[in-house]
């Protein structure tokens, strides 16, 4: 893409009403604008994000043998009234009658119109276990919506649902998702941390929570030390030994009875970009989902959910990763692998090098921004390190003399003086 062509509205001063670095850095970096509170629309930066982030949930969930589905955003409200949850999230769920003035809800989650599915189409062991996942949007008319993406009223989540015939496959399945968090989140540049937690209005009597570590998280976290040492790279754990750590969201935490000492201890705050829970019969007995068990008899279905919040992940990853001078996408989801500048616009030699650097890595499958534009050098760098893209290939009238430029790691600040093709040779193997 070409910068003088990209839809790419920057915003030079700090917008007011940003609290948070990551709010500042998306509204600056063109790639969300405020429509309404806690509605956002999706420019194409960061959308790009977006789209990252779902790709990565989604190869992970189907690899864990999960399959994709798609409920609509507009959920009749009878299904709640059969769970008894109807008024169980009150003003947070936004309800309108329908011109035939029957009543309809923009759906804040959905797990009585997946076990409507599952009622209507399961009926036998044989059909077990499923776990079924949609990436959809959802909306909570949270009463104060605040740091742009991060607590939204419309938002992208993934939910899931698993559905077996016992307790034991229902424990399967929870563990099953519980690690494919982990790699979720690992493969975002993320270490979460899952903390034990209550269930809430989603209900079950085991849940856990991932949270990113920031100092602008809204939930205080205690957890081994260890966490930190993975996070930090100085350690490496198997998802079961992490499974065998501490750590405990406020709610669940008791100085009194914390297995592990003062020293190892950490207290943090998080920010929750995933939860899964246990969910036992509680919405299969309300609305009747059984299926034939192996002997004949009905089996009212155990059930679990799991949810990870898709568009507040854009918000926690830069939360993460960003330094004064704007964000540091990790590789995985940013929405250019490669910024190319041009330090000259219109010279011959500079322009005809840029050209056959951005066409090279292209035909590679390496996504590349080419700012091709004619502001001035500083205006340039400033805005490649605000959008935060992992490579700057920067081009200049004095190294297109030598065929050489400078390639800039935008993580490390590192800048080295190398040939062009060293250049595109270092990028294929990285990106
Ligand atoms: C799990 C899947 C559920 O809704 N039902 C279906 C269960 N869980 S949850 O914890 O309430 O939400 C799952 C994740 O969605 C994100 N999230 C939000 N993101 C942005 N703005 C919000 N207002 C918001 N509310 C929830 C969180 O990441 C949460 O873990």
């Amino acid at each position: 893409m070409k910068l003088s062509q990209y839809f790419l509205p920057l915003i030079k001063e700090n917008p007011s009403e940003a609290q948070i670095v990551s709010h500042r850095f998306m509204l600056r970096a063109g790639m969300v604008r405020h429509l309404s509170a806690g509605i956002y629309n999706w420019l194409p930066l960061g959308l790009r994000v977006l789209r990252n982030i779902e790709r990565i949930v989604r190869e992970e969930m189907d690899a864990s043998g999960a399959q994709e589905v798609l409920m609509p955003t507009l959920q009749p409200t009878e299904l709640w009234k059969e769970s008894g949850r109807y008024d169980a999230l009150g003003k947070e769920m936004l309800k309108f009658p329908d011109r035939a003035e029957r009543e309809l809800l923009y759906s804040p989650t959905c797990e009585e119109v997946i076990t409507d599915i599952v009622r209507q189409n399961i009926k036998s062991y044989r059909d077990l276990p499923r776990n079924l996942y949609q990436i959809q949007w959802k909306f909570r008319d949270e009463i104060r919506p605040r740091f742009g993406v991060m607590r939204g009223r419309e938002f992208l989540m993934k939910d899931s649902y698993s559905f077996d015939l016992d307790y034991e496959g229902a424990k399967k399945h929870y563990n099953l998702m519980y690690d494919t968090y982990l790699r979720i989140f690992a493969r975002m540049g993320l270490t979460a941390v899952p903390v034990r937690a209550d269930s809430g209005a989603i209900g079950g009597d085991l849940s856990h929570e991932f949270h990113v570590v920031a100092d602008t998280g809204e939930s205080a976290l205690y957890y081994d030390a260890a966490f930190d040492d993975i996070r930090d790279g100085k350690r490496k754990m198997t998802t079961e030994e992490m499974r065998g750590l501490y750590a405990a969201a406020d709610e669940q935490h008791k100085p009194d009875s914390c297995p592990i000492s003062k020293e190892q201890l950490r207290e943090a705050r998080g920010i929750e970009v995933g939860h899964i829970f246990y969910l036992g019969t509680k919405y299969s007995e309300a609305l009747v989902a059984t299926a034939i068990g192996k002997g004949g008899e009905a089996v009212t279905l155990e059930m679990g959910c799991y949810g990870v919040g898709v568009s507040r992940l854009v918000g926690a990853i830069i939360e993460a990763s960003h330094d004064e001078n704007g964000i540091i996408w990790p590789e995985a989801v940013a929405p250019f692998k490669v910024g190319i500048v041009n330090l000259r616009a219109g010279d011959a030699k500079c322009d005809a090098m840029c050209e056959s650097l951005y066409a090279t890595l292209q035909t590679q499958g390496i996504s590349v921004l080419y700012d091709d534009t004619d502001a001035r050098a500083g205006e340039k760098f400033a805005r490649m390190d605000l959008i935060g893209l992992p490579w700057q290939v920067i081009i200049g009238p004095k190294g297109a003399e030598k065929e050489m430029v400078e390639l800039k790691h935008r993580k490390t600040g590192e800048k080295q003086e190398i040939s062009a093709a060293a250049a595109i040779d270092k990028l294929l193997q990285s990106c």
